[in-house]
């Protein structure tokens, strides 16, 4: 069976493109929020490996510190139990969305913990770590420690109303700590994390958070507590046992492990995976992943990444206050990733969160949005292409799709043309990650071909006999367009472009590059066509649950 393509060519790899995901915390179910950087990722891993990449997708775990330490006690299990019990959740939720992940870490595995402490042994030998006190305040949900001037900024006179201060960022109440710690001697990075900023003027994106963390940089870094001896669910330090690793230090090491850092064996694969194309994370956690984690890098003598991609938070309506909030396990407010799947099936969630939530700015989330995108792209554009067509085929040429005439690739039509230059544009703004004007690109062939059909009449050629030949033609026009249009598609809707693909008689698994796949003509034709059940049945307002938004 030919390839989605037709070609009988494998991939030619442009080298290696490594991207992660954040790792979660397991202190509680995987929520919308946690799932749109995960399916972010995946699109764009997706795609890589269809531009012919040869690409590694990590997501996985963050299973230390005192968070989880504080989740397992509440449900009376061991850290370790409480870890091992959330572990399904995550892995059947990212089956279901049809996350192509090629590793799942989990920062409890011996390769982690092996990796953290060879580089602790790093750090210690190039002298970028010391002992001493660390007194101050620590938001245990966010697992972050904030200096008295943040707090004081934040909680006005608390000491003289006698209040506990509450997180700057979560505006949960802080905790205080007192102990002995490990530092990293992050205040030498300053220059050299400016210095970096200058030269990769990509390297965070969107500008906005760069702006962010370079002026953040600018106002002075100091060495930072990296280390607990307060409790015990972390990795132990290999020279100071009495102290196990901080959480973020121990979780952004995970890129690393990954990819077999400190693992004599695997020197080659790290060598050529490392350092990282692309992170995708949240707003929320750039400081860890742009200020300390390539500060960490550089002193551990390692390259920084290439790209962080910080996308903007799904927002939910406060029922109180009534403005846009960040969704969050911490807070109670997430919506499960279950309801939306419900309505729009796994196919209509990922288009509508990849193509109409922008990845750079936080978007509000609606039930009644969902539905209209639904509605609009994927069942009367997309959905309703793929079943005139194929009925049409099906009536016409006797079940199968019209063998292509030796000068069907070549004859001018408005399909041709509109098809011919797809991957550049594609492709330019998938690597982008403006995946809303990616789907838009496809999003007009896909139109085009449904206008084709109101101006060729292939219904009118099929009364006359005299016009065989053209309605042959319209119609492999038609299916050629479909096969490039479910190709573009896969990374955002693999499922149904696979199941587009069958129905046309090619080979589901696309086994080309993209560029390959785009070439106009392609489609041999004389295939059997499946008409088979409407792909994206339409959605009404009955359907609809409460709003999001
Ligand atoms: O921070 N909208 O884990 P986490 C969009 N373990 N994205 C959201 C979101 C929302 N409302 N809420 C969460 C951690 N996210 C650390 C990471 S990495 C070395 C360690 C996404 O379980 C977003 O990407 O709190 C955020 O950065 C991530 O989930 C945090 O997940």
């Amino acid at each position: 069976m030919a390839c989605g393509c037709g070609c009988s060519e494998g991939k030619t790899p442009k080298g290696s493109y490594f991207i992660t995901t954040p790792i979660y915390y397991v202190n509680a179910q995987p929520h919308l929020g946690t799932a749109y950087s995960t399916v972010v990722a995946d699109v764009q891993a997706r795609f890589r490996r269809l531009d012919g990449y040869d690409t590694f997708f990590l997501t996985g775990l963050d299973e230390h510190g005192q968070k989880v330490a504080d989740s397992a006690a509440a449900h009376d299990m061991t850290p370790q139990e409480w870890c091992d019990s959330m572990v399904p959740a995550f892995k059947e939720l990212w089956q279901e969305l049809e996350i192509s992940n090629d590793d799942f870490i989990r920062t409890t595995q011996e390769r982690h913990e092996r990796s953290v402490q060879h580089f602790w042994e790093v750090l210690k030998e190039r002298g970028y770590i010391y002992k001493g006190n660390y007194e101050g305040w620590y938001c245990v949900p966010d697992e972050t420690f904030f200096t008295e001037t943040d707090v004081r900024h934040a909680n006005e006179d608390y000491e003289e109303k006698g209040e506990t201060p509450v997180c700057p960022d979560c505006r949960r109440p802080l905790v205080r700590i007192s102990e002995q710690s490990w530092f990293f001697k992050l205040s030498e990075f300053q220059e050299p994390l400016l210095k970096m900023y200058a030269n990769n003027p990509n390297f965070l994106e969107p500008e906005i958070r760069r702006n962010e963390v370079v002026s953040f940089i600018e106002g002075g870094l100091k060495d930072l507590s990296v280390t607990r001896t307060t409790f015990d669910w972390g990795i132990p330090l290999p020279f100071d046992t009495d102290h196990v690793t901080y959480v973020w230090f121990d979780a952004l090491i995970n890129y690393l492990t990954a990819v077999g850092y400190g693992d004599p064996e695997a020197a080659d694969t790290f060598a050529y995976r490392w350092p990282a194309q692309t992170h995708i994370v949240g707003k929320d956690i750039t400081r860890f992943h742009c200020v300390i984690w390539p500060a960490m890098l550089m002193a551990a003598g390692l390259p920084v990444p290439e790209h962080v991609l910080a996308h903007g938070f799904l927002l939910v309506k406060n029922p109180v206050t009534g403005k846009g909030e960040k969704m969050s396990k911490s807070r109670g407010n997430a919506i499960a990733p279950r309801e939306v799947i419900n309505l729009l099936g796994v196919e209509g969630y990922r288009y509508y969160f990849m193509v109409d939530v922008a990845h750079g700015t936080d978007g509000a989330i609606s039930f009644d949005r969902m539905a209209q995108v639904y509605n609009t792209d994927l069942a009367n554009r997309w959905g309703n292409l793929v079943s005139r067509t194929l009925n049409m085929c099906a009536k016409y040429f006797d079940g199968k799709t019209p063998a292509r005439g030796c000068d069907f690739a070549q004859r001018p039509s408005v399909l041709r043309d509109r098809a011919q230059g797809i991957y550049e544009r594609y492709a330019t703004q998938m690597a982008n990650f403006s995946y809303g004007d990616a789907a838009a690109v496809v999003m007009e062939l896909v139109s085009e071909a449904n206008n084709y059909i109101e101006t060729a009449k292939p219904f009118s050629l099929a009364k006359d006999p005299e016009k065989a030949e053209e309605l042959a033609f319209v119609m492999w026009s038609l299916v050629e367009a479909i096969r490039i249009a479910a190709i573009f598609l896969s990374p955002f809707i693999p499922q149904a472009s696979a199941e587009v693909l069958r129905r046309i008689g090619e080979n589901p698994q696309i086994t080309c590059t993209l560029e390959e796949a785009s070439e106009w003509g392609l489609f041999g034709g004389d295939t059997p066509v499946e008409k088979g059940e409407a792909l994206f049945p339409r959605l009404d307002e009955s359907m609809l649950p409460h709003t999001a938004e």
